[in-house]
């Protein structure tokens, strides 16, 4: 008996499937298409554990669909622009391109090396010049068509990198990378107008019916839709008239915008951001609020910082009217927590209902008037403490308002409000357009060019693309591309005189916002065939981590929608199904001194029961600490490398397939990955033990057993891999596996069995494919099981013989009791008095009734 041997089967596999272009794909009109993606990687240098489960489960499913008869495309690439190759650059002396391409490299030989089902002809980086060219031309296309706009706005500012920083850059009020403390600044950005399709966003969730339920969730909740008010605060006095006068703002009040207008009578102030217009005003003839804007200049923008931030406000004298407190002012502050660009950067604050106004009204010692009266709350004394009430509940203290519901409150405040003249009911978003630019090297050049008499041009499209020069240096903060000394300086395509180039580049989320529209033709001239693009998209099962619930895959149904919208692409979805797979997670290990140490460098064993840590290198006992997502800080990762070399790729693919559910961590161990080995071998022998010669089948029924078991087993792991239910449909071949051990050839024959085996060949062939070749060939076949149909089952011999059906005694489950199909409530009544748990519960009561739930369920109601 020959011992499976990975390290020999599987690369000859691979070249097998690679001489015969097995996975090439091409259009084929007579065939179902199917489109399955897994989010492309982003070329660090090696691959972790947690792309192997991620394309494990992409690669069962193309596989699987390859086999159901559909033409699969399966296509891989490189998110291979962003800011870890400029940081190798600063760090390491070595230029981003080459450690890009490098790291690209080593990763293909690791990716191919795992077996996938990829068509690798359609492989591309989004730094290829022939993929960001075309994304150059889209750009353009976008920016004719009013998508794409340049204008002034508020930035995080790192002093230190020189650098515009993404909200989720500022850590603490620091920059992530160089621990400065990040500055507020205007710069004119460019910006992608993702706003005008808020709604349709929004909408078109509704009909992502193979969405998980949570990632809809949080994107609508982050495109926030809400319907609210902007009204006008008339100034108080003459005065403030007066100065406002001629002003930009002279709409003679504060316009402010609120989804609470049900409390207004509970204002107690009004707070407007440091740079709304009026702010900056009363600044130029106050010293004290100059200096007071400027400390607060400081600082994120994020939402948890403002949220959680000290809340800070400087009151400019300013008055203003309460619409429905006739002879009542209000103050207006300026304060730390108003964003210009949100609404209309200017609220009324209302401390009892509102988190952030309770905290400023605390601070600076503002009126708190509760208007909201909580259900079953006292009006005589219910007070808000520290903790804004936000709940339901019916309005009071508040003249015309009293008494209605929140909803109700706020519609009649809206018709009061738009009957003094004072404001419109509106809708609003949260979401802001999409800044897209960044002050960086490594990304896609904006293709446009400055002129002082043309202004903003864009390249022409023959002149594309716009190619990042390579001789830059890294050894000074700021943007390469701004002081390299030629490329900027060129001439305007529209008039000839000399012009600059635009030196920033896009956020890399742009270039994975349209990848998969890309893979559907790489080669293409256009950015893309649209012939290919309407047959292949959208994206049918789309396969990627939880943490892309927002950014990445909402920019990607914006860019959609764009592309869509400028003619490119037939579909405004790019992803039908979209599965988001758990995590890797791994035990921790520390030594005395408190440090890390990594699972190669630890041996388990098992001590009375409990389980000890031994360092190898040192012999040092380790404390065994918590199961974590494997991450390289806590040093709790394996190198999917070692795990190949010494149980062989299918042993892992197998893993982390079969352990847990695949939209839960999975924990990876080393006795679960043994585990996942030893199945292999046990598969191999059955087919290696095939006896050669024929056996007659001595055992009709044992033989009928066999292939009943397998039929079934087919139906299972068909309806098991269709609803991504890996782990459960795995279960059902390590059993199948174990019936065809126990059956005896030569009760059953060789026929039977050769059945069985050749089913279970087909089953694995999606999770073990190399293992699966091997048992393929062994079974007498020349071509590939890759190129193979999927098994197909007997309905009638798949159908279950029995089912377990509970046994209740007044309601509480005492017992299960296997019945025959086809069973008589009679018969099913008397076995269940035959159970032996059953009859303990019955013992010395009577029995009143047997009731019968056929298929399901049978109680007894004793007294
Ligand atoms: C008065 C009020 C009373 C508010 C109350 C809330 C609770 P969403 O739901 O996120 O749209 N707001 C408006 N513009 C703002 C800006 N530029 N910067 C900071 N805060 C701003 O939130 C809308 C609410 O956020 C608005 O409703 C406003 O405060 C505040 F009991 O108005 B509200
Ligand atoms: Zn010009």
């Amino acid at each position: 008996m020959a011992r499976y041997n990975p390290k020999e089967t599987e690369p000859r596999q691979l070249q097998r499937w690679a001489d015969a272009d097995v996975f090439l794909t091409q259009q084929d009109a007579e065939k179902p298409k199917y489109y399955v993606l897994e989010m492309f990687p982003y070329p660090s240098g090696r691959i972790h554990m947690g792309h192997v489960r991620n394309y494990a489960m992409g690669d069962l499913v193309a596989r699987f669909k390859r086999a159901r008869g559909f033409n699969v495309l399966h296509p891989m690439g490189w998110d291979a622009f962003g800011m870890p190759a400029e940081n190798a650059a600063m760090e390491r002396k070595i230029h981003p391109k080459g450690w890009t391409y490098d790291n690209i490299a080593n990763m293909r030989g690791e990716l191919k090396r795992l077996g996938l089902s990829i068509d690798w002809s359609r492989e591309f980086a989004t730094c290829d010049p022939a993929y960001y060219g075309q994304q150059q031309k889209w750009f353009n296309t976008l920016l004719k068509n009013d998508l794409v706009y340049r204008r002034e706005s508020q930035v995080n500012w790192d002093p230190v990198d020189m650098t515009v920083l993404a909200n989720e850059q500022v850590i603490d009020g620091k920059g992530w990378r160089s621990g400065a403390v990040v500055e507020k600044k205007k710069l004119t950005q460019w910006f992608m107008r993702i706003t005008r399709f808020a709604d349709d966003l929004i909408e078109g969730l509704t009909e992502l019916e193979r969405w998980p339920e949570k990632v809809r969730l949080m994107q609508s909740n982050w495109i926030g839709k809400s319907r609210g008010l902007k009204m006008t605060f008339p100034f108080a006095d003459d005065i403030a008239l007066k100065q406002r006068s001629g002003s930009a703002t002279e709409n003679a009040g504060v316009e402010v915008y609120t989804t609470r207008p049900d409390t207004l009578f509970g204002a107690a102030f009004i707070a407007i951001a440091a740079d709304h217009p009026l702010a900056q005003e009363a600044a130029a003839a106050n010293p004290e609020l100059a200096a007071f804007i400027k400390s607060i200049a400081k600082g994120g923008t994020t939402q948890a910082e403002i949220d959680t931030g000290e809340k800070q406000g400087f009151n400019t004298g300013i008055k203003v009217k309460h619409p429905f407190k006739p002879g009542e002012t209000l103050d207006v502050w300026v304060a730390n927590f108003v964003l210009m660009d949100y609404g209309t950067g200017a609220i009324f604050g209302c401390p009892a209902h509102d988190q952030r106004d309770l905290d400023f009204a605390r601070k600076y010692d503002l009126p708190v008037t509760e208007v909201v009266l909580p259900q079953g709350a006292n009006p005589e004394d219910f007070k808000v403490g520290n903790e804004a009430y936000t709940g339901p509940g019916a309005i009071f203290h508040s003249a015309f308002l009293d008494g209605l519901e929140i909803e109700a409150a706020k519609d009649a405040a809206i018709e009061k409000i738009e009957a003094m003249g004072l404001g419109e009911g509106a809708t609003v978003f949260r979401l802001r357009d999409w800044g897209v630019s960044r002050q960086r090297y490594w990304g896609c050049p904006i293709p446009v060019i400055h002129c002082d008499d043309c202004g903003v041009v864009p390249v022409p499209d023959d002149q594309l693309p716009v190619v990042l020069p390579e001789d830059v240096t890294f050894d000074v903060p700021g943007n390469p591309l701004e002081r390299h000394p030629t490329w900027k300086h060129v001439k305007c395509p529209h008039c000839g005189k000399d012009a600059t180039r635009e030196t920033d580049t896009l956020d890399t989320f742009v270039d994975s916002s349209w990848y998969f529209a890309r893979f559907t033709d790489p080669k293409s001239p256009t950015p893309i065939n649209k012939a290919a693009a309407d047959y292949w998209l959208p994206v049918d099962q789309y396969i990627g981590g939880i943490e892309h619930a927002v950014l990445h895959l909402l920019y990607a149904r914006f860019i959609t929608r764009a592309l869509n919208h400028c003619g490119y692409l037939e579909v405004k979805e790019p992803f039908a199904g979209l599965f988001t797979q758990g995590m890797l997670t791994h035990e921790t290990y520390k030594n005395a001194a408190g440090q890390w140490v990594e699972p190669a460098d630890v041996e388990i064993s098992a001590e009375g029961g409990t389980r000890k840590a031994t360092q190898i290198s040192t012999g040092e006992t380790l404390s065994i600490g918590d199961i974590e997502k494997m991450s390289k800080s806590k040093k709790n990762t394996v190198a999917p490398e070692d795990i190949f070399d010494t149980y062989g790729v299918d042993s892992a693919r197998l893993f982390v397939l079969s352990d847990s559910p695949p939209e839960r961590d999975v924990q990876w161990s080393t006795s679960g990955v043994e585990g996942s080995w030893r199945f292999t071998h046990r598969v191999w022998d059955q087919f290696d033990t095939l006896p050669e010669g024929e056996i007659p089948c001595a055992d009709e029924s044992a033989a009928a057993e066999l292939l009943k078991a397998a039929h079934k087993t087919v139906k299972l792991v068909t309806e098991g891999f269709e609803s991504f239910r890996f782990n459960a449909a795995i279960a059902k071949l390590y059993e199948f596996v174990t019936t065809i051990r126990n059956a005896d050839v030569e009760k059953t024959g060789s026929k039977a069995r050769r059945e069985a085996l050749a089913l279970l060949a087909g089953l694995i062939a999606p999770v073990t494919p190399h293992l699966a070749e091997e048992c393929w060939t062994r079974l007498g076949h020349d071509g590939l099981i890759a190129n193979a149909a999927w098994p197909k089952f007997d309905p009638a011999l798949a159908q279950d013989d029995a089912y377990i059906m509970p046994v209740q005694v007044n309601g509480k489950k005492r017992g299960e009791i296997s019945i025959p199909v086809g069973a008589s409530e009679e018969q099913i009544r008397e076995m269940a008095l035959a159970d032996e748990g059953v009859k303990r519960h019955l013992e010395g009561v009577s029995i009143r009734k047997i009731i019968i739930v056929p298929n399901r369920i049978l109680n007894f109601v004793v007294g």
